[in-house]
């Protein structure tokens, strides 16, 4: 409902418009309540909307990443790939938004820059860039975990004469590399992952990095019927069994992302063991070991087998060292799989440029001048990382309690209940926040988790008559210092380890380890049980007017 002054009024204002915002839309909707997602982008999709860039793709099986709240959509959407790439997931994604006529309640182009929580009213008014506003009981954060680009500040980026494309804001209608000399910066999971598919493009392409990355083949394939058949016989099965693992994986569609052998210990193995294993498993022998979990000894033991992978696969032995991760545990960022990575270096056109060397020093209207060298090109080509899973909420103006705004609240580091709602910012939900499990296991399951999760509690407001819901500071506290003791347990936290999931990308962000690595499992049991005890750790106020009861 909109009033004479613009003003939208809903119970739900849901911000994004990818998988979390897609599906919140969807339930709240399904339980009789009104909802709107504001969307920046001019698609639906989020993350899949965004990072279009050649060879992008998902490091979860295809049949594991699809939303199972709709059996009828389980059954008639069919994927073609073991692993999905962007463009079928985005097609997927525009399906679900089309099957379940979402479009209508969801505003495109529309970029929210402030919330505001009114405590009288116990409501969240959003201020948008074309200035339209809008007014909820509720604020749902559907925003992303990987969706503000962290943009490094290079001298004279502006000056360069061809394009500069990021692969987080990828053009929609593609960039042509015909007969183009292309510098790609950055080796993550994008830079990893396009760089046999520029090079296939590309005149020339060079490649800059600055850290070597630990990345996998993917062993992608397409996706053998008689696997989609069996999981769509036994997806009520898989479900549930999702629901049970850390990752959010079963494994059972057919391929295995990560291989464990709980009793392989490294440090218990002689060499020609460790080179046996190697020459039977290949890359996946430099992660089968429960001991390079938790030990740097047998970390390094296992990163070892990994630089013999790494000598085997590139030709040219100074290459292959440059490639080399050295200084840091496999484990601790996350782990890329790609398609022929190494091979690609292979080729005689393209050249990788070792930043550890000498770094980028400027860009010029010709090209990068590192401290080595002037190369020139002529596209740009940034896969320099996210700021992640803080961003996209220190970035909006949002008031809490007392006018006090989240960025300061978090300035030396996110604190949240369950990743889900943050002491002093009521009705506020966070889908997929910091020490929730979300970017350590598999997204849609997670977003599932977490829509339903935040809708059973709407509904348990609206039939108590409550107005108003918040973590305590209590709750918050030990949640967070679960998170961290846990996370201290592990490689993700080893002092040599500077990766996104410790904010290590962002110059100046506090260095806080973001998701729970207790796994998937048992952070579900944790939510249940919070609910099953009279939703311990937050309180519920009453206020002036209930939400609408559910339509008949
Ligand atoms: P990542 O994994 O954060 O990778 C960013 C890459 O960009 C990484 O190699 C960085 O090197 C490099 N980078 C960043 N800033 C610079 C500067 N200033 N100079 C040179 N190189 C730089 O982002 P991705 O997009 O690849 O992947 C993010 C996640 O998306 C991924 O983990 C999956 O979950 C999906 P560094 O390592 O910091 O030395």
């Amino acid at each position: 409902m909109t009033d004479a002054a613009g003003t939208t009024e809903v119970d739900v204002v849901v911000v994004g418009a990818g998988m979390a915002g897609l599906y919140s839309i969807h339930l709240l909707r399904e339980l009789g309540f009104t909802a709107v997602a504001l969307e920046q982008g001019d698609g639906v999709g989020g993350t899949w909307f965004w990072n279009r860039y050649p060879g992008a793709r998902c490091d979860v099986p295809s049949l594991e990443y699809s939303f199972g709240f709709s059996e009828e959509l389980e059954q008639e959407w069919e994927w073609s790939e073991v692993f999905p790439s962007q463009p079928e997931i985005e097609r997927y994604l525009n399906h679900v938004a089309d099957r379940f006529d979402l479009r209508r309640d969801i505003r495109l182009e529309t970029r929210v820059t402030a919330a505001t929580y009114d405590e009288a009213q116990h409501t969240w008014t959003v201020e948008t860039e074309p200035g339209d506003t809008f007014t909820g009981r509720f604020l749902i954060m559907a925003t992303g975990c990987l969706s503000v680009p962290q943009i490094p500040d290079f001298p004279g980026r502006d000056t360069f004469a061809g394009p500069v494309v990021f692969t987080s804001m990828w053009p929609r209608d593609g960039v042509d590399f015909a007969g183009k000399r292309v510098g790609l910066v950055g080796t993550g999971s994008s830079g990893v992952q396009s760089t046999p598919e520029l090079a296939d493009m590309a005149e020339h392409l060079y490649v800059f990095q600055r850290t070597p990355t630990y990345t996998w083949p993917s062993h992608n394939g397409p996706l053998p019927p008689e696997v989609q058949r069996e999981a769509k016989a036994n997806y009520r099965e898989l479900r549930a069994g999702q629901r049970t693992t850390p990752g959010g994986v079963t494994g059972s569609t057919g391929a295995i992302i990560m291989q464990m052998a709980e009793d392989r210990r490294i440090l218990e193995t002689t060499e020609e063991e460790r080179l046996a294993v190697l020459d039977e498993m290949q890359w996946d022998a430099t992660r089968v070991w429960a001991d390079a979990l938790t030990d740097p000894e047998a970390n390094e033991a296992s990163c070892e087998l990994y630089r013999i992978m790494v000598r085997r696969t590139v030709e040219d032995p100074d290459v292959a060292e440059a490639l080399s991760p050295r200084g840091f545990p496999i484990g601790c960022k996350r782990p890329v799989i790609d398609s022929h990575y190494f091979e690609t270096f292979n080729r005689d056109d393209v050249t990788l440029i070792d930043l550890r060397k000498g770094g980028i020093e400027e860009i010029d209207e010709t090209g990068i001048r590192t401290a080595q060298a002037h190369v020139d090109l002529d596209v740009i080509v940034l896969a320099t990382g996210f700021d992640a899973m803080t961003g996209a909420l220190t970035r909006v103006d949002l008031r809490g309690r007392d006018g006090k705004v989240l960025r300061d609240v978090w300035a030396h580091g996110p604190r949240a209940y369950l990743g889900l709602q943050v002491a002093g910012f009521p009705n506020l939900f966070v889908i997929n926040g910091p020490g929730s499990p979300s970017v350590l296991a598999n997204m849609v399951v997670c977003i599932e988790q977490h829509v339903e999760w935040i809708a059973d509690c709407l509904v348990y407001m609206r039939e108590h008559g409550y107005t108003e819901v918040e973590a305590t500071v209590e709750a918050q506290d030990g949640w967070v210092d679960h998170v961290n003791a846990i996370a201290d347990t592990t490689m993700m936290t080893a002092p040599s380890c500077n990766s996104w999931y410790l904010g290590a990308n962002i110059p100046g962000k506090p260095r806080v380890f973001l998701p729970y690595v207790g796994g998937l499992h048992r952070y579900i049991e944790k939510t249940d049980s919070v609910v099953a005890g009279g939703y311990e750790g937050f309180t519920f106020a009453g206020g002036p007017s209930g939400l609408a009861p559910k339509a008949p």
